[in-house]
């Protein structure tokens, strides 16, 4: 992964090569998880809490087959407008670089890219996991197995509550990724600010990120990611009553229109979208930028500890 060919955005590799702060954001959420048109207007948005807050953001996808740290605006442009912009996992990266496609980048995808280019903090919405079923249909993100084996820190408001969150903690424990709350001690569950599970860890500030992370430097075990799971205030959480009763029918959709695979969950978020009349979308939104303006303030605290 590390010898993939990246095409470095300019501001992104000054920034890198001045050592200051950078912050990795996905194109996935642009492209699949926003509906359009909000998305554009969103993902220039997301950039700006990144700035706002002290760091370069670098937005990472794939342009006409070239893995692009650093998406220029027009390249945001057409990941978030395009038709036929494919949703890629690490594994697609190569099929996708040979035959010149368009792509938004997961989780997954994000993070290898990200850390190959030696960025080590990236701010999501939610991470992906284990889905509901996933007994029978073995559907679990690369977003864990991924954040196995790939030394970033991935600031998150936990999973979405789509997923089978206590199966998705169980897995995070077993593949060796940390968890943190960012000032709590419960697993937020995206939408919705309490996700129903307990936190071993709680930490209270950028710094105290920062100094997690280098702490996994100086013992040496810093080779797979930390999550740190930003819940929203529960004034400004989806209403639980209103999640449930549009979980329960996204699912039944699911079941009705066979949706699986890839697909599940892009088609769970368009739901939630269209049902609660742009309420969850209100949501999604601030999620992102709050865990924009964390996720640069934890990169700012890590360059001014290596200065
Ligand atoms: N979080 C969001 N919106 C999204 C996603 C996450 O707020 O669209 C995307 C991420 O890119 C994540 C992906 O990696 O959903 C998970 O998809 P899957 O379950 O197919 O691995
Ligand atoms: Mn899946």
């Amino acid at each position: 992964m590390t010898d993939f060919p990246l095409r470095l955005g300019a501001e992104v590799a000054r920034a890198l090569r001045e050592r200051r702060p950078v912050v990795a954001l996905e194109s996935t959420i642009v492209s699949h998880g926003l509906p359009r048109p909000d998305n554009l207007r969103v993902a220039r948005q997301i950039e700006q809490a990144v700035r706002d807050a002290g760091a370069v953001p670098a937005t990472i996808g794939m342009v006409g087959g070239d893995l692009v740290v650093g998406l220029d605006d027009s390249q945001l442009t057409r990941l978030a407008t395009a038709d036929g912009v494919t949703k890629l996992s690490v594994r697609d990266l190569a099929v996708a670089a040979a035959t010149g496609a368009d792509g938004a980048t997961t989780v997954a995808a994000t993070s290898a890219v990200a850390a190959a280019a030696g960025i080590g903090v990236f701010a999501t919405g939610g991470l992906g996991g284990v889905h509901r079923e996933a007994v029978q249909t073995f559907d679990e993100s690369a977003d864990l197995t991924t954040l196995a084996r790939t030394p970033i820190a991935v600031v998150c408001a936990g999973v979405k509550s789509i997923l089978d969150v206590g199966a998705t903690l169980e897995r995070l424990e077993t593949l060796g990724v940390a968890v943190v709350g960012y000032r709590t001690r419960r697993f937020p569950g995206f939408f919705i600010t309490d996700g129903g599970f307990d936190l071993d860890w709680s930490v209270d500030s950028p710094e105290q990120v920062a100094e997690v992370l280098a702490a996994r430097e100086r013992h040496g075990v810093h080779h797979g990611g930390l999550i740190v799971a930003n819940p929203l205030p529960v004034d400004e959480q989806l209403d639980p009553q209103l999640h449930d009763r549009t979980l329960a029918e996204g699912l039944a959709r699911l079941e009705r229109d066979a949706v699986s695979g890839k697909a599940v969950t892009p088609y769970l978020l368009a739901h939630f979208h269209s049902a609660t009349e742009g309420a969850s979308l209100t949501v999604n939104v601030r999620i992102i930028l709050r865990n924009a303006d964390l996720a640069a303030r934890i990169a700012v605290a890590a360059a001014t500890r290596r200065a």
